[in-house]
């Protein structure tokens, strides 16, 4: 089976660090230097956006896309998603409010009109702190839960270093599951 799967997530995250990571292909990107305040944060930024494959077994394999962050390019985000079955949403968690970022994307993911995509949280740039850090993402979370426990109302949240190519594959795979699972249970309705 293949997937295609959209990491997705603010200026920093590590989309593009964690496709080249794993991609089993030279990976196609479009890095260039900032020319405005996302210079203070790093050398070069996604323009558009990355292209990487991993192959899970002999049967899967995931076709990985990586958007720019920048929210002037976010028109590429739409069209990135309309490629794509699943989404891996980076935050990052040393940003200036990674817990608005989260609400901005989750507001994103599901809004009215918007297809609903089983998708999963990577807190990046956690450095081996305690999973308890992580509950503070569950105020963003936890409205849609209550109303529903679909794929796409009640994503995991876990922590990710980005660099690191057996944390991402690990993530990866947990999602190629949900994209199994809703493939299998297609009619299985969203309540929210
Ligand atoms: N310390 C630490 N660094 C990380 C972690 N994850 C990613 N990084 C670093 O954070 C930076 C992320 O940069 P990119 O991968 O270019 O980020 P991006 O999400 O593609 O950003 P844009 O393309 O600008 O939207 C890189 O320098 C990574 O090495 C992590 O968990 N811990
Ligand atoms: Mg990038």
């Amino acid at each position: 089976m293949e997937s295609r799967i959209l990491l997705l997530g603010p200026v920093r995250a590590g989309k593009t660090t964690a496709i080249r990571a794993i991609s089993d292909i030279d990976t196609v990107d479009t890095e260039v230097r900032p020319s405005d305040e996302v210079a203070l944060l790093k050398a070069t930024t996604t323009v558009a956006m990355d292209l990487g494959v991993v192959r899970l077994d002999e049967r899967d394999r995931i076709v990985l896309y990586g958007a720019p962050g920048q929210e002037r390019f976010d028109f590429m985000w739409e069209i990135l998603l309309e490629q794509c079955e699943g989404v891996l949403l980076l935050i990052d968690d040393t940003a200036h409010d990674p817990v608005a970022d989260l609400a901005h994307y989750h507001a994103l993911l599901m809004r009215p009109g918007q297809k609903r995509r089983p998708w999963m949280v990577g807190v990046t740039h956690f450095d081996g702190r305690s999973d308890h850090d992580l509950a503070r993402y569950d105020t963003v979370l936890r409205p849609a839960r209550a109303a529903c426990g679909c794929l796409s109302c009640s994503p995991p949240v876990q922590a990710l270093d980005a660099r690191d190519s057996d944390e991402v594959r690990a993530l990866l795979i947990g999602l190629a599951a949900m994209l199994e699972v809703q493939q299998r249970f297609r009619n299985r309705p969203c309540l929210a």
